[in-house]
């Protein structure tokens, strides 16, 4: 086992902090950390912070860390920022520096800027949440801009989405997608220190009532992440959702879905990797012939997935 493994088993913070950029960057050393850490995993309560920019979401995650520690639970925080990475993260860093946490052994924080190559969060995001929760960690906060796909994916990699709304959104409520309501496990309407923040409970209120079904209404809480105000109850209410569903036996299944979901993606991720070296080591009669219309892509299709090799991309031992 490398020196960086031992010492993150071991509970080293730099280990760690290191670690967690090579499964970033998907390094064999990475992955390598992936798979061992990986039995230990499962126990973190990974709670998605998303919503439009500037509605006070970073904000908002300092003040949960601050009541999540006086309780006496750990906190790690990934935070992504797709417009803007670097002032996203150095923001975010801003507010932990203004929590006085920076010593404290069991606050973490981390900006996210690599991608998948399909654009998604989710494969980077999700083995680094993995890692953190094998670290140890109670809560882990995953923070992103509220922005149509990676609202989406957030929700699937969390047990508990936490939609942060603020007042004066244009056309309010209306303007959110009917997707981007449907991910929310609890609605945060932030700012209630403005001026039209009962508006906007109202109009979660009527608009919940318009959709009510079998399921029950996620709950709507008011906060002033500035000041404290609603956080106690914001972070009870995240307690208590993910309670509820272990309850149900939903957590279960929803980390199954999960799991499976990202077995998928790596498995897609090389099968598209090895289709393009197929493609790229083509014959030149092959080619030829497609053009004269002599082979059609149908039986060259064929023998490309007859041509690739069926394995992932072998990690360090
Ligand atoms: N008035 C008021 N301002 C807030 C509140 N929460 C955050 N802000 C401010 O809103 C701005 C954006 O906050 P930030 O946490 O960076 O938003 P993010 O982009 O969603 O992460 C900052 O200037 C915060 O100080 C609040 O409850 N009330
Ligand atoms: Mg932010």
């Amino acid at each position: 086992m490398s020196d960086l493994l031992k010492r993150l088993r071991a509970g080293d913070r730099r280990a760690l902090a290191r670690l967690l950029t090579h499964v970033e960057n998907r390094t064999p050393l990475g992955i390598q950390a992936e798979r061992d850490m990986y039995p230990l995993t499962g126990r973190a309560h990974l709670i998605g912070i998303t919503g439009p920019p500037g509605a006070g979401k970073s904000t908002l995650v300092a003040a949960l860390i601050r009541e999540a520690r006086r309780q006496g639970l750990t906190v790690a925080v990934l935070a992504v920022d797709p417009t803007s990475p670097i002032t996203g993260g150095a923001v975010m860093g801003d507010r932990i520096r203004m929590l006085d946490v920076t010593s404290d052994e069991g606050v973490f924080v981390r900006s996210v800027t690599s991608r998948g190559r399909c654009g998604g969060l989710a494969p980077a995001l999700c083995a680094m949440a993995q890692l953190l929760d094998a670290f140890g960690f109670d809560l882990i906060m995953l923070e992103t801009v509220g922005a149509g796909q990676d609202d989406v994916e957030i929700a699937r990699l969390a047990d508990t989405t936490v939609l942060v709304l603020v007042p004066g959104l244009g056309d309010g409520v209306q303007a959110l997608k009917a997707g981007t309501l449907e991910i929310a496990d609890i609605f945060v309407v932030n700012k209630a220190d403005l001026p039209g923040a009962g508006q906007v409970v109202r109009d979660l209120r009527v608009m919940q009532r318009l959709v009510a079904g079998a399921v029950e209404p996620a709950p709507i809480v008011s906060t002033v992440a500035t000041t404290g105000e609603g956080i106690e109850e914001l972070l009870r209410g995240i307690v208590e959702h993910r309670r509820q569903l272990e309850a149900t036996g939903r957590l279960a299944e929803r980390a199954q879905r999960r799991l499976l979901a990202e077995a998928r993606y790596l498995a897609l991720e090389a099968l598209e990797d090895q289709l393009d070296e197929a493609l790229g080591r083509l014959r030149d009669e092959e080619r030829a012939a497609l053009a004269a219309r002599q082979l059609d892509p149908r039986t060259l299709a064929e023998r490309l997935i007859q041509r690739l090799r069926l394995s992932l991309p072998a990690s360090q031992s």
